[in-house]
């Protein structure tokens, strides 16, 4: 789940350590052959002890870094005073080990002195760039990345790093910026929360409907519901009201039967609206907490059935409606679901087959994009495979730490 789009952000995170090993070669050897004064262009004093100059321009370049060094207490100047007699090349195998990241001859010097660097423009425009191609590659939407990669550019700019920790303080700059997104993608209440809530006020039963096209998994989610709220005390009942499809029906009352639940069905090609509307008048009679309503899948693009959507709620009045996407869509869902919205209100998704290849991007920006909260990831057939959003779940599982 989420590996190859994690695998992606912790190498964009980590390319800066991948150039500094290609790159410290040739420093290495240079400064092996004239260990006082490395060759280059874009040189600048680092320190009067030191007294040499950075090799290229920085890649990563130190707050104040001669304020730092002219504040020096005794105990550093007694440290640079020590520099002195060591060869630069200890005091580069020092830095290389321990910050592992793509630091100029000056800066690593530097951050032996200093605790604390800034990502200079550069550096910042490389990362970002490359970030933001992984993103889009990964079916963020090109509108959530370039929201999410300015703001992100934003906080490193301002944002000063421990020398010796660079690699986990641009790892928590993304962390933060990716929890802005995904907890504005939050539902405002959990669907359980919001059900009971409902039943506490006498709303009974309470009406789901899940719509979507074909095969996104629609009747499975709502059997996975109907288990969940089952073990939390909440009875249902299905409305069979996919009757187009052949085999639908039976597949409810498979599921009916699983989980112990009774079902309301029609016979194939009859009004789905009708078989809703009984669901409901059962439910009523039966004094059942909820009906969850089973849709056919309707491809975004066929008028005639997001018209006949259109009826399904002017009957059911479905209390709530959830869109039941797949995660292997990519940025198609953002489009499909516009175009649902066109013709029925939604007040919420449902991704599944999380489990399965999908590049976990649209995941990201799907909230965002829509405005509308993610309720649960599908990570599987069997009916706990359930997964409700959880924005932290999804930032650990893509930002190395
Ligand atoms: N791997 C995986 N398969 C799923 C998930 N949700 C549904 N499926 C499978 O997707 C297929 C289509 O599901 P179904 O509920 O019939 O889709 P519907 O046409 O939208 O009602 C079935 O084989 C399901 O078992 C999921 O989260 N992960
Ligand atoms: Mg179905």
């Amino acid at each position: 789940m989420f590996d190859s789009l994690r695998k992606k952000i912790s190498n964009a995170i980590g390319s800066v350590v991948k150039r500094e090993i290609e790159e410290d070669q040739p420093q290495k050897d240079a400064s092996a052959a004239t260990p006082a004064r490395p060759s280059g262009e874009g040189h600048e004093p680092i320190s009067k002890t030191v007294g040499e100059e950075s090799e290229n321009e920085p890649i990563i370049e130190e707050k104040n870094v001669e304020e730092t060094v002219s504040e020096d207490n005794e105990d550093t100047k007694a440290e640079n005073a020590s520099a002195e007699n060591e060869s630069i090349e200890p005091l580069i195998g020092k830095a290389k080990k321990e910050e592992k990241m793509r630091l100029s001859l000056s800066t690593r010097l530097k951050g032996v002195f200093s605790k604390e660097v800034k990502l200079n423009e550069t550096d910042i425009d490389n990362f970002a760039e490359e970030l933001m191609l992984t993103l889009l590659q990964s079916d963020v939407s090109y509108e959530t990345t370039d929201k999410f990669i300015n703001s992100l550019r934003e906080t490193l700019k301002s944002s000063v790093f421990e020398s010796r920790n660079i690699r986990k303080g641009v790892s928590d700059c993304v962390r933060s910026e990716l929890s802005k997104i995904l907890y504005e993608g939050l539902p405002k209440e959990q669907l359980l929360k919001m059900v009971k809530s409902r039943l506490a006020n006498g709303m009974k039963p309470v009406s789901i409907m899940f719509l979507g096209p074909n095969g996104t998994g629609k009747t499975t989610t709502m059997a996975k519901i109907a288990y969940m709220f089952k073990k939390n005390g909440v009875s249902s009942v299905f409305s069979a009201s996919d009757t187009f499809r052949a085999a639908a029906i039976e597949q409810t009352s498979f599921h009916a039967a699983k989980i112990g639940m009774p079902v309301i069905k029609g016979s194939y090609g009859a009004d789905p609206a009708s078989v809703a509307f009984d669901a409901i008048e059962y439910a009523k009679a039966h004094s059942s907490d909820t009906v969850l309503i089973d849709t056919a899948g309707r491809q975004e693009t066929n008028k005639n059935l997001l018209n006949e959507i259109k009826k399904m709620e002017r009957v059911a009045k479905p209390d709530i409606t959830i869109y039941v996407g797949e995660s292997t869509a990519g940025n198609r869902i953002a489009e499909q679901v516009a175009e649902f919205l066109k013709y029925i209100k939604i007040d919420g998704i449902i991704l599944t087959k999380l489990d399965c290849d999908a590049k976990g991007g649209n995941a990201i920006s799907l909230a965002d994009v829509t405005g509308l909260p993610i309720f649960f990831f599908g990570t599987g057939e069997g009916y706990e495979e359930l997964m409700e959003f959880d924005p932290s779940f999804i930032i650990n599982s893509l930002v190395p730490n």
